[in-house]
């Protein structure tokens, strides 16, 4: 722990987190009354093949109390993958509803995220390390990691530390490939007997585990806040300066949910949303022209500045680009870097031409090996000076043909890792330490392949319900390191969506207009206007 803390992080340690008025009254020795059995959202029977013992659950939801158990337990928690605002409030929950079920439960916070559990690093977790961290950001109290426990081996090695220390339930705090792993862990515990249930929660800035059931993925809210201050702040900055284009950059891998919120949130004079680009199969010299466009029409009325919003997995979605890397995650199956040189011959014709189309840095990031899970690290691609570079390529020539001749000066940014970290927003705040108190009434009831699920996010806390909902439902069949498997399908952006609606019907207005909006700082206290603002996203999806 630091040495010193600020007024801020002293004041919020005081914060009392609210929870669904049902976990208030009740603590966690939970009912759970049971719906149907459920099946996966695609590829049923194969997913089922591959779950025998944890398909076809139902979803739970928590209606009173149930038995409050008369031995005391021990339970491990880890964090899982990229950081995001709240992961210490989960813990803080999941710790307070453990330890008001039985005073003797202990918990285990495995160091590193999943490889704690293969490595048996742990420390237990006690009044005074959660005090120190409540209602903090970061993932600094037992650290994270994405190693993805998958050999026979590493399965047994954790069943075998979990064992020797009595331990039997596991939390897995992460997004959904961590969740898509607390599956699979839930399984194999569940088919060797071993006594050990598993349990999920729903983490992720980028905002793409959610569905019905989970309404939001904690840290999205805070993580939007921030960066939408600091594109407040550089829209103003423009609108002063009135001399550079900003493109900016922003964190969520695949998905455009934190683009678009944040385009609703402050206004920018362009947003290419991902999805949007593979739904009408928009070529990159398409983007580039529209982007181009706004730049030359902006310009015929003197304003020779704006802002730019590009997610950091756009590139992903430009269907020739798709295609070609689609093709070398299966050249490059074995994870490890590539030779730009060497790569063409191995590529289609099609996709060597788009890969030799691609600026080098691009060529280069685009060959980086990938995470653990498969995923191509889009973080590391530099899609902001990418679009620069060819948005003034293309005014340069449309100022030799008489069609531009205004300034274009641009300057890039990247806006991800500062959201990480920061001190969660009360939504975060409530919403986390209610998610673990939830996966505390999950243990309690004996559940395992359940996934903590908080719902009505929209309404004041007190009215939140909470539940569980099986890991399996949310899955489907995807090609990872050149196999197909078993994964939790991401939530995109969906183009028929009351969000995306608003954004598309406003974006022209805002393209000429400077109609930007300058939301400021998170504030933790204050009127509820201020505290408790949901996402623009979440309140136009649920009105
Ligand atoms: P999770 O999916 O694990 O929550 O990670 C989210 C994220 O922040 C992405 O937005 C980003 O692309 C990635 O992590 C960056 O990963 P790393 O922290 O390994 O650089």
């Amino acid at each position: 722990m630091p040495s010193q803390t600020s007024p801020l992080a002293r004041a919020r340690g005081a914060y009392q987190p609210k929870l669904p008025s049902a976990l208030q009254e009740f603590g966690c020795a939970a009912a759970f009354a049971e719906g149907d059995p459920t099946g996966s959202i695609a590829d049923q029977a194969q997913i089922r093949s591959h779950f025998p013992n944890t398909y076809g659950l139902p979803v739970l939801t928590f209606d009173g109390a149930g038995e409050r158990p008369t031995k005391a337990t021990n339970t491990a928690v880890i964090l899982s993958g990229g950081q995001a605002p709240g992961g210490h409030n989960v813990i803080a929950g999941l710790y307070d509803g453990l330890t008001g079920l039985h005073a003797g439960n202990r918990l285990y916070g495995f160091l590193g995220g999943p490889e704690g559990l293969i490595e048996n690093q742990y420390v237990i977790l006690d009044d005074k390390t959660i005090d120190s961290y409540r209602n903090t950001g970061g993932f600094d109290m037992i650290g994270s990691g994405r190693t993805k426990i998958q050999t026979e081996d590493q399965f047994k090695t954790v069943a075998e530390n979990c064992k020797a220390l009595g331990i039997t339930a596991v939390v897995v705090i992460g997004g959904d490939d961590s969740n898509t792993n607390a599956c699979v862990l839930a399984e194999y515990m569940a088919a060797n007997n071993t006594g050990i249930n598993v349990i999920g929660c729903p983490k992720t800035i980028d905002g793409d585990l959610k569905n019905e059931w989970i309404e939001a993925s904690f840290g999205f809210d805070t993580a939007t806040k921030v960066y939408a201050d600091l594109i407040g702040n550089i829209a103003r900055d423009s609108a002063s300066a009135k001399k550079y284009w900003h493109f900016i950059k922003l964190m969520g891998r695949s998905a455009s949910h934190i683009a678009l919120e944040c385009a609703l949130k402050t206004h920018p004079n362009v947003t290419i949303i991902s999805e949007e680009v593979e739904e009408k199969n928009l070529t990159l010299r398409a983007i580039v022209d529209q982007i181009a466009s706004v730049v030359r029409d902006r310009a015929a009325i003197s304003k020779n500045y704006g802002v730019v919003l590009a997610p950091e997995g756009l590139i992903e979605f430009v269907p020739e680009v798709k295609l070609l890397i689609g093709e070398l995650n299966d050249i490059l199956a074995d994870n490890s870097a590539g030779d730009p040189a060497a790569i063409g011959s191995q590529l289609s014709a099609a996709s060597s031409a788009v890969f030799d189309s691609l600026p080098a840095a691009v060529q280069r990031q685009l060959l980086m090996d990938r995470d653990p899970h498969g995923n191509v690290r889009v973080s590391h691609i530099e899609t902001d000076k990418m679009l620069i570079e060819m948005v003034d390529k293309r005014l340069k020539e449309w100022a030799l043909m008489g069609e531009f001749d205004g300034a274009f000066r641009a300057l890039n940014h990247f806006f991800g890792y500062e959201g990480r970290c920061a001190a969660p927003s009360n939504f975060d705040t409530d919403y986390c330490y209610s998610l673990g108190f939830t996966a505390a009434a999950l243990i309690a009831a004996d559940k395992t392949g359940y996934i903590a699920s908080v719902r009505n996010l929209d309404r004041p806390a007190g009215e939140w319900a909470a539940g569980g909902v099986p890991l399996t439902m949310m899955m489907n069949l995807e090609r990872r390191h050149g196999e197909t498997v078993p994964v939790i399908q991401k939530a995109l952006v969906q183009l028929d969506n009351a969000a995306f609606a608003h954004f598309e019907a406003s974006r022209d207005a805002w393209a000429i207009n400077d109609d930007y909006v300058y939301p400021g700082p998170i504030q933790y206290f204050g009127p509820s206007e201020l505290c408790d603002q949901h996402t623009i996203t979440m309140d136009l999806e649920r009105s």
